[in-house]
């Protein structure tokens, strides 16, 4: 330490006449004196990771299938002749919106933007040209008009040859997947011809349950912004967006039921608020990527803009035997809070189509409850004790039984697991607190507990670091804890969040991408695809297709694309 404080008062000194490489240099050497965390990353990247991005004999997929079979043998694409057509067996009709619209995405995204054109486009294609990918859903329900669940079939087979390509698909989701991965089997020779070689792909999610977690509190989200992250999703085969929609900071959820929420509790009554309309627009635009769009209310702490158009909804704190005009958490001692959450998530279980709410019920903060002379009064008649985590359960087991009668399940953060509340066997539990060791235990408690479960704590995509913090994240595996094969198989997934402070739609889609995609193939491949070095040249080329699909999705590290952001 005396070393580190010399070393630094010579480092100050001396910084004015250095050239920056040297200031570098000794910042480096006294980083841990400065408690510098990003140390060790630093010298991490300078040693170990390569500057080139070399071929993976996977070409470009990410996620990587489960299985997949490239042959050296290729094909030509041509704007002109080729098409994404239904296969004449496919049990999809025709007027199956979902699947057309897919079909001009992809054919889109494989061509760029170049359009069909002039009277040639039935002409004959030349030999060595494929003109066709057949798209056949081949179970007799294909689900065009519906809403995707935890159980919907995602698995699809595609296989690339001569006459044509075939896409088969249980399901309308399942082949969504399949033309994602089909256009990313697409390549462009020196030349710039699109070509795409003879390849056999069956494939089927790992977990079913792979969400990213965006914050419309913090910041107020453009309607664009989310849009243009579901169709990132999509790219990246995630399914779930958790739409962590509204907490303290602000309501912009425009409620029918009590619009005086959105008009006191968002930044802006009519600029910062999401309407019915918008609303329905991302829960359709979801659908169309096969994502589901999961709300979280989060109560009984997180509610502070809740209390600006819902008078006594909140806990009033008190300093001494007075109230000191500050707001806690619900209070959980009045009927008129079960009345409105009654009202409340009655309105909330018509909106969101899903099967599933997340209902928050982490980080509550007891000081405000404590402070409250009615609150201590009810405490004593109930017989809790001092024990203000009873109070909390109180609250939310109410809460759940409300939920309940609305026909949704429930999704919760671990505090109300941890806190011994009395749950449906269906509940789903959402790990997000603590160190590796913590929610590997608390993994197995919760399954030990035979509940489902959900893990976010080492994908905090809101942490950011001066390194690659996609590695960290690719190597955690939600199934790694000490436990039984019933236990694993209670594993239903993950979610990546990106928490709000920091962000809003100026840096979304960067912090996000590609940093959740290594999330997006962990959740989705094999457990035994860890190769971190082919994962980092299969995600460089992958972050590069982002771009060139005008997602301003950050680099990994120094490289360059072929067609930059522009
Ligand atoms: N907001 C809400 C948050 C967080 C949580 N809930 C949070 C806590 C710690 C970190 C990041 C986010 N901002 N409602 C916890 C689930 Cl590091």
């Amino acid at each position: 330490s005396a070393v580190c404080s010399l070393g630094l008062v010579t480092l100050l000194l001396s910084v004015n006449m250095m050239t920056s490489l040297k200031f570098a240099v000794l910042l480096l050497a006294f980083s841990s004196c400065l408690g510098l965390q990003y140390r060790d990353n630093y010298i991490i990247e300078e040693e170990e990771e390569k500057l080139t991005v070399e071929a993976s004999k996977y070409g470009s997929l990410w996620p990587l299938p489960q299985k997949v079979q490239i042959s050296e043998v290729s094909f030509k694409l041509t704007s002109i002749s080729f098409k994404i057509v239904d296969a004449k067996e496919s049990s999809a009709s025709p007027s199956c919106g979902l699947l057309q619209d897919a079909y001009r995405r992809y054919y889109e995204y494989v061509f760029g933007t170049a359009k069909r054109q002039g009277p040639y486009t039935n002409r004959r294609a030349g030999p060595g040209e494929l003109t066709e990918l057949q798209v056949w859903i081949t179970s007799p329900d294909a689900e065009c008009d519906g809403y995707p669940s935890v159980t919907s079939d995602e698995s699809y087979e595609l296989t690339v040859d001569q006459p044509f390509a075939v896409l088969k698909a249980p399901k309308v989701w399942g082949a969504l997947h399949g033309l994602e991965t089909f256009s990313q089997l697409v390549y462009e020779d020196e030349y710039g011809a699109k070509s795409v070689n003879t390849t056999t792909i069956s494939d089927f999610p790992r977990f079913a349950h792979r969400g990213i977690l965006l914050d419309s509190s913090r910041h107020f989200l453009p309607i664009k912004v989310i849009l243009a992250n579901l169709e990132t999703m999509a790219i990246n085969k995630f399914n779930v967006f958790h739409w962590h929609i509204v907490d303290d900071q602000s309501f912009p959820y425009l409620s029918r039921t009590f619009p005086q929420l959105s008009q006191q509790g968002a930044y802006h009554p009519y600029t910062h608020v999401y309407t019915p309309a918008d609303v329905k627009m991302v829960i359709e635009f979801g659908r169309l990527r096969g994502i589901r769009v999961i709300p979280e209310f989060d109560t009984p702490g997180h509610t502070q803009s809740w209390g600006k158009g819902q008078p006594d909804l909140l806990t009033p704190c008190y300093s001494g035997s007075q109230p000191s005009g500050s707001f806690g958490p619900v209070n959980p001692i009045l009927n008129t809070t079960y009345d409105f959450m009654t009202q409340f998530f009655k309105e909330i279980s018509a909106v969101f189509p899903d099967a599933y709410v997340h209902l928050g019920g982490d980080e509550v903060d007891f000081t405000c409850w404590k402070s409250n002379p009615d609150i201590q009064k009810f405490m004593k008649q109930q017989g809790f004790e001092e024990d203000y985590r009873k109070l909390e359960s109180f609250y939310i087991q109410r809460l759940l039984d409300i939920v309940t009668t609305t026909q949704k399940g429930y999704i919760i953060w671990q505090e109300v697991f941890d806190n011994g509340v009395k749950l449906k066997p269906d509940t789903i539990i959402h790990v997000w607190k603590g160190n590796q060791q913590q929610y590997q235990n608390e993994m197995a408690n919760v399954t030990a507990s035979g509940y489902q479960t959900l893990l976010s704590t080492p994908w905090y995509l809101n942490r950011i670091s001066y390194g690659q913090d996609w590695r960290g994240h690719y190597k955690a595996d939600p199934q790694d804890f000490k436990g039984t094969e019933e236990q694993k198989k209670l594993v239903i997934g993950g979610e990546a969040c990106l928490w709000g402070e920091y962000v809003d739609g100026t840096n979304l889609t960067p912090r996000l991408w590609p940093r959740a995609s290594a999330v997006a193939e962990r959740l989705w491949s094999a457990k035994d695809v860890t190769d971190i070095n082919d994962a980092y040249n299969r995600l460089s080329m992958h972050r590069c297709r982002m771009v060139e699909r005008g997602i301003p999705a950050e680099p990994l590290f120094s490289s360059y694309c072929p067609r930059e952001y522009k």
